[in-house]
């Protein structure tokens, strides 16, 4: 099972989401223009490198030239908090001073958490890494969490206005237990170019 890296980047690139999932098989590539601050705007290269490539030998490949390398777990599965620790042994291997970054995705089943804070504390100390807690499900802090790396990477700070405005509003809708369930509703987000890659790993 996934840790849902194709989500979030579909949420970012493309803002869709799907329930249906299907296994990355290598890396797929993305493109996506993003507006900065003072009519900044880069065009970033996301690469989406498949779990599998733990274990394959093109992982030097996506990493090389990389300026972000994003590693996603899932907060209600405990292996893919775990399976980080290798991830980072494993890029310290091809990069030698990686610029990560730790998505804590599924904030929408918070109340199905089985990574517990205080173990996602002690990790993001250990290895002085940031976590950002997201749902590509909803959307909520993608956009404005993707953003914010990458105006970090070029030492632009957003400002609050600039952040809310690329968040979505998450709605939820209370409905008899008897009907079917639908997708909650978000608002759309304009987004909009130079040349960085971003690499979304795990
Ligand atoms: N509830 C919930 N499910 C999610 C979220 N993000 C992804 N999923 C589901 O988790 C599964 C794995 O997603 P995927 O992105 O393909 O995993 P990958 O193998 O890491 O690329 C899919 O079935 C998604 O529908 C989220 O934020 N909330
Ligand atoms: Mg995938």
């Amino acid at each position: 099972m996934g840790v849902d890296k194709t989500c979030i980047i579909r949420r970012f690139c493309y803002d869709d989401f799907t329930r249906h999932y299907s296994q990355t098989v290598g890396a797929e590539f993305y493109i996506k223009r993003v507006e900065l601050p003072e009519k900044k705007e880069i065009v970033v290269r996301m690469s989406d490198v498949g779990g599998m490539e733990m274990k394959g030998h093109m992982l030097k490949n996506y990493l090389f030239n990389v300026n972000v390398i994003i590693l996603v777990y899932d907060i209600t599965d405990c292996d893919s908090f775990d399976n980080m620790a290798i991830w980072i042994e494993k890029i310290k291997e091809d990069v030698s001073d990686p610029l990560i970054a730790v998505f804590a995705n599924k904030c929408d089943l918070e109340h199905k958490r089985a990574v517990r804070l205080d173990k996602t504390k002690k990790f993001i100390e250990q290895y002085g890494l940031h976590n950002f807690l997201m749902s590509a499900r909803t959307g909520e802090n993608v956009n404005t969490y993707l953003t914010d790396i990458i105006a970090k990477y070029f030492g632009i700070t957003l400002s609050k206005s600039e952040r809310e405005r690329r968040n979505p509003v998450v709605t939820a809708e209370i409905i008899p237990a008897s009907l079917p369930r639908t997708t909650p509703t978000r608002s759309s987000s304009k987004l909009s170019v130079n040349g960085n890659s971003i690499c979304s790993i795990q």
